[in-house]
């Protein structure tokens, strides 16, 4: 068997984090949009090729969160994704969740698809070169209204599902109960839905012997919502992000990483700086660092415009972002 917690705790390595490259063909495809790229397999490949073939990513990157489709496509040089990274050193990852689908008794909200199948995905992908996986749940707040008790229990149940089957089959989750930053709720209603989400997640974890010293846990920031009408300081981010996951966040897990959620590049870099000061003022037990996608992505991918002529400043914008996140880390993990 693998030694799963070695694997997390790489993971989580001093000065590095992880690059979530896993959009699916629908969220890939808006985001070639924003550049006037057509979606097709072959611009999808290219997208992924201008990140996984910039050079050096290694000084930076422990891990790449990879789409299914990418897992089996090769770089300009004809050399399979999960082993470009692997040569890098970067751990192959792969997000198996199938998107979500609406509850059956509320529009609003969602459950996350993927788990009928799961078992006999698995041993595929990992043979394809995966180390670790990825299942996002998405938990919306409308008010005091949502989320539902429902919702965070059943999305609850099935990250855990996920995380025993990943486990079973040679491979790290990587739990992701993403609570979303539209809407116009405070940043105190973020961080009480993030513990109570998390509260959820560690029963359901718990009910059925997942281990948790062979998980990572992804999470949202505590941030007012984006219709709130107000930007948090990165001192108030890290405030009610730090005193949320400690409250909830079980010290034998070996890293929490963070997603960017829709924030810009910079507030991404100043957040995370400042959770991490904070987090090691006051002592946290887990390793903490980033797993964004669009923070790290999207000033590349403006300047990339799917020109093979811009791919090299498109690969020094991303280098730059690289270099300015990973200054917030510090240089020991615990
Ligand atoms: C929340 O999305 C995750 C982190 O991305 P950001 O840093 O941009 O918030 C990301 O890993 C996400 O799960 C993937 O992009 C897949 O999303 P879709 O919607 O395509 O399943």
């Amino acid at each position: 068997m693998y030694d799963l917690h070695e694997i997390a705790l790489s993971l989580v390595a001093p000065k590095k984090g992880l690059l979530a490259a896993d959009e699916s063909i629908k969220t890939a495809g808006k985001r070639l949009a924003t550049c006037g790229v057509e979606s097709t397999a072959e611009t999808r490949r290219q997208y992924r090729e201008l990140f996984l073939d910039t050079p050096s990513i290694e000084k930076y990157l422990s891990g790449v969160i990879l789409f299914e489709e990418t897992l089996k496509q090769s770089s300009d040089s004809g050399v399979p994704f999960p082993e470009l990274l692997e040569q890098k050193d970067i751990l192959p990852g792969i997000k198996v969740d199938q998107g979500t689908e609406p509850m059956s008794d509320s529009s609003k909200e969602t459950v996350t698809k993927g788990l009928l199948d799961l078992e006999e995905r698995l041993a595929p992908y990992r043979a394809s070169g995966a180390r670790f996986t990825k299942w996002r749940a998405v938990i919306r707040i409308d008010g005091d209204t949502l989320p539902s008790a429902k919702a965070i229990m059943e999305n609850a149940k099935r990250l855990a599902s996920y995380a025993l089957m990943a486990q079973q089959s040679g491979l790290v989750p990587i739990l992701e109960p993403e609570v979303l930053l539209e809407g116009n709720h405070s940043r105190l209603r973020t961080k009480d839905v993030i513990e109570t989400t998390m509260n959820a997640v560690f029963s359901a974890v718990d009910d059925i012997a997942v281990d948790r010293t062979a998980l990572i846990i992804k999470t949202s920031m505590a941030l007012s919502g984006s219709d709130s009408g107000r930007t948090d300081t990165p001192e108030e981010v890290a405030d009610s992000t730090v005193e949320a996951l400690k409250a909830c966040i079980p010290a034998d897990v070996p890293g929490v990483v963070f997603l960017s959620g829709g924030q810009s590049p910079d507030q991404a870099t100043n957040n995370l700086s400042a959770i991490m000061k904070l987090a090691q003022k006051v002592g946290v037990p887990w390793n903490i660092t980033f797993s964004y996608a669009r923070a790290l992505q999207s000033e590349s991918l403006s300047v990339w415009k799917g020109e093979k002529d811009n791919v090299q400043n498109a690969r020094a914008v991303f280098l730059e972002r690289l270099v300015k996140v990973t200054d917030a880390l510090p240089d020991v993990t615990k």
